[in-house]
């Protein structure tokens, strides 16, 4: 089965959370809400907040609280979560703005219960959305100090047992599902320009997490380089990656390939904690691996050295069909040449790796850290980030010809890819995470 069949296997699981309350379900029975914060400690806004409300009655269902939050400027509609306390959801969304955009904004929080409109209550905060904490360093896994790497298991564990790691899986399967228009494969963070920006946006969120949860935000997301373990003597397989002390190992052929030991198996049992169980709604209950059955090989050294010479970020089809000598983005990507690059290496772990629920593997961000990494590097040697991207709004270069535009007035444009669009579902877009050699960007490369 190729790569993108499995990428389309699994749809429509992000829209769980965001279900209407099943037939015959009591609302709940207020005459006051408020908020209050479920994390005093916290030290940067936002403030995680949930409703506290005044019951009047008996009937009381507290998933019925509706939170709204609203950015002025936004053209589109924020967040509605019905939930509570569990505000995650538009918790997330008001952290991604703050954890990385730049400006002041303010935002409302509105929290209400559907068919009570007399029971609303609203609150407005200044947030300044600018990172001006320490710089994550971002190491080579296997170089790094152990005790560091051991410090980014436990905070995934611990983001794994609070519910953030999951809701960026939801965000990796939404954006994987959307945006696709007749004619193209493109979605709304692959096979097309965003891919890069947006799983940078993606890492960088899951990285302030980490530092938040580990309490040291100089802990980066630690990078794989696949290209080292593409020349091994024992073959990739034999990498310290796929060891205990890294990400654990193979999955268990006589058990659907279930990974059944090491610091990410799912299942509680003799040999396995079960601190990395998966959501039965996201591909669970189990991680999954198949290493080196849909290819054996990594990308190599000289594979990348190749890459790296595209100058273009991307052209043509601006897809997964665009000729990858001329799309850096899609030469990376690995749909159209040189070697299949960062498919390759989905495909090489297997399992949980291969459908969009992809995240579910730690591996998942090692890997895209490496391909950050690369793009990284790339933006260095050409020394042009705002320059170099493609498309911009109205630069011409997105035509009646480009598979899956779509006219919005009068004009062939690429919703979520381009320079000027917004990162779906955030409140951000490739220019706001376009340099990253500035301070500012929060990160820097161990190389
Ligand atoms: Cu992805």
């Amino acid at each position: 089965m190729r790569l993108h069949q499995l990428l389309f296997g699994c749809v429509c699981l992000a829209f769980v959370l965001f279900s209407a309350p099943a037939q015959g379900q009591q609302l709940l029975q207020a005459n006051r809400l408020s908020f209050f914060s479920v994390e005093p400690g916290i030290r940067w806004w936002p403030v995680p907040l949930a409703a506290a409300y005044n019951a009047t009655g008996t009937n009381i269902d507290v998933s019925d609280i509706v939170f709204t939050w609203s950015f002025p400027g936004e053209a589109d509609q924020s967040c509605t979560y019905r939930g509570h306390p569990g505000v995650l959801p538009c918790r997330g969304m008001v952290v991604e703005k703050t954890w990385l955009h730049t400006t002041l904004v303010t935002v409302v929080l509105t929290a209400s219960i559907p068919g009570n409109p007399a029971v609303s209550t609203s609150k407005r905060f200044n947030i300044l959305a600018s990172y001006t904490g320490p710089t994550a360093r971002r190491e080579n896994m296997l170089t790094m100090a152990p005790a560091r790497w051991q410090a980014f298991t436990n905070a995934l564990y611990t983001l794994k047992a609070n519910g953030v790691y999951d809701h960026y899986i939801y965000h990796h399967v939404t954006a994987g599902t959307s945006g696709i228009r007749m004619g193209s494969q493109r979605n709304l963070a692959h096979r097309g320009p965003a891919l890069l920006p947006w799983h940078r946006v993606f890492l960088r969120l899951l990285e302030r997490a980490v530092g938040a949860a580990s309490g040291d935000l100089t802990l980066g997301i630690p990078y794989w380089d696949w290209t080292a373990d593409a020349v091994l003597p024992g073959g990739p397989k034999s990498s310290r990656v796929w060891t205990n002390a890294y990400l654990g190992p193979d999955g268990s052929a006589s058990a659907d390939y279930r990974v059944l030991t090491g610091p990410f198996c799912s299942i509680v049992s003799s040999t396995c904690s079960g601190r990395w169980p998966l959501l039965p709604q996201l591909a669970g209950p189990a991680l999954e691996r198949q290493l080196g059955n849909m290819t054996q090989i990594l990308p190599t050294a000289s594979q990348i050295s190749q890459i790296m010479g595209v100058t273009q970020y991307d052209g043509t089809t601006y897809d997964d069909t665009a000729t990858a000598s001329l799309s850096f983005r899609n030469a990376l990507e690995g749909w159209n040449g040189f070697g299949g690059a960062h498919n390759l290496v989905h495909m090489f772990v297997g399992g949980s790796m291969n459908p969009l629920t992809s995240p579910n593997d730690p591996a998942f961000f090692v890997h895209h850290c490496n391909v950050d990494r690369i793009y990284y590097n790339w933006q260095v040697q050409r020394g042009c980030y705002a320059s170099c991207y493609q498309p911009h709004t109205g630069d011409g270069t997105v035509t009646a010809s480009t598979p899956g535009a779509k006219i919005v007035n009068g004009q062939y444009r690429l919703p979520g890819h381009e320079w000027e669009s917004r990162l779906f579902p955030w409140f951000l877009h490739p220019y706001d995470v376009s340099d990253q050699t500035n301070s500012a960007s929060g990160y820097t490369y161990v190389q």
